[in-house]
């Protein structure tokens, strides 16, 4: 404390600046203004009260100094850790978050794309229907990756097995089709997204959620398992999900007494029957005329829930003929169909008895 006395002996001068000639007598106004009358100040230096309290304040402010510097400290590593994430709790790191917040919206907003774009040919869940299916585990393990999906968006069905004639149209503005490059990522999201977490719909144009009958917000799930892993064994997905479709099957050799049915196609594809039938126990064969130029079709045989596979047999490129060969069946009805386009007008009934 520079705190100036007036009570200091004469001749010793406090402070040595500025230097006065010997004799000079000191200026004691300026020096008055700056301090307290005379009266008030303790006589003989500072009180012991008044040494005490100092010594009191200066420890509280030290004391809040430290406090402050605790509180940035703990700031600094609190932030630290919401930021990066606590590793051994597993939180989730705040980018992380918002992206994943980023991630949920997109799959919202590729749901609805889905819903009025790709729906009516590959089914409201990826089914398949004249497109083939897509909410299939094994094809969304690897070979409906992102860059798959977008190349094939981009440049049409007719980068899936090189039919010129694909049903499935360009879908990227950038190559002339009708969605932008959001609306593509968003249907990729989608379709990748993944069946463990749940997503609200919402309407298209205002991304509000829409609630059911009972007040709650109508959800969805994802297509792809996370935690699936193809059979080792399994061959993997082929690029085209026709297989390595001959353009023509091979001819099978037909034993002689084996009933031949025809089969043809009435137009594009729609089959030109829908009722087959045959004799329980015997191996019967269908002479199938693909005429549909440019697409591809088969005849498989499945059970009537149009699902489950009994008889898989190779697809054929129209126009081409091949003509199957099927095992004996037992008594009952079953469906014919085009594994390809598993649509009503692709399947029939056959009746065995
Ligand atoms: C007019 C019917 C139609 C529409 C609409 C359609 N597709 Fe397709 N899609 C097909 C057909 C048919 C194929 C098979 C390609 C071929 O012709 O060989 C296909 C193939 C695909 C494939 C490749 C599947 C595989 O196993 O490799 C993907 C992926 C796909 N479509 C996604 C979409 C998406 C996403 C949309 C909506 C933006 C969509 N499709 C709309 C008919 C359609
Ligand atoms: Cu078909």
């Amino acid at each position: 404390m520079t705190e100036q006395t007036g009570d200091r002996p004469e001749g010793r001068p406090e402070r040595p600046l500025p230097a006065r000639l010997p004799g000079e007598v000191e200026p004691t106004r300026s020096a008055e203004r700056f301090t307290a009358p005379r009266q008030m100040r303790a006589i003989g230096g500072l009180t012991s009260e008044r040494a005490a309290r100092i010594v009191r304040q200066s420890g509280d402010a030290r004391w809040v100094a430290f406090l402050g510097m605790v509180i940035v400290a703990l700031f600094v590593i609190v932030y630290y850790f919401y930021e990066l994430g606590v590793p051994i709790i597993n939180t989730t790191p705040r980018l992380q978050a918002e992206g994943n917040l980023q991630q949920v919206t997109a799959i919202e907003r590729g749901y609805n794309l889905y819903q009025a774009n790709c729906a009516r040919c590959h089914g409201v869940n990826g089914q398949g229907a004249v497109g083939p299916i897509l909410n299939d585990q094994s094809k969304l393990f690897s070979h409906l990756s992102e860059q798959y999906l977008k190349n094939v968006l981009t440049v049409g069905g007719r980068y899936v097995c090189g039919n010129p004639k694909s049903l499935m149209p360009v879908w990227a503005d950038t190559n002339g089709g009708p969605l932008n490059y959001l609306q593509i990522a968003d249907i990729i999201a989608f379709i990748r997204a993944p069946s463990t977490q749940e997503y609200a719909r919402r309407t298209p144009t205002f991304n509000e959620p829409i609630l059911g009958a009972d007040g709650k917000v109508i959800t969805f799930k994802g297509w792809r398992d996370p935690d699936f892993k193809p059979d080792p064994s399994a061959s993997p997905v082929p690029d085209c999900y026709l297989g390595n479709a001959a353009t023509s099957a091979p001819p099978a050799s037909i034993p002689p007494n084996v009933t031949i049915l025809d089969l043809g196609m009435a137009g594009v594809l729609e089959y030109d029957k829908h009722a087959l039938e045959v004799t329980a126990g015997q191996p019967f064969a269908i002479r199938f005329n693909n005429s549909d130029s440019g697409q591809t079709h088969d005849v498989d045989i499945r059970q009537t829930d149009g699902t489950t596979v009994v008889q898989d047999q190779p697809t054929v490129q129209g126009p081409g003929e091949a003509t199957y060969l099927y095992a004996a069946l037992p008594a009952g009805t079953y469906d014919f169909i085009c594994s390809v386009h598993p649509i009503p007008n692709m399947t029939g009934t056959l009746t065995v008895k």
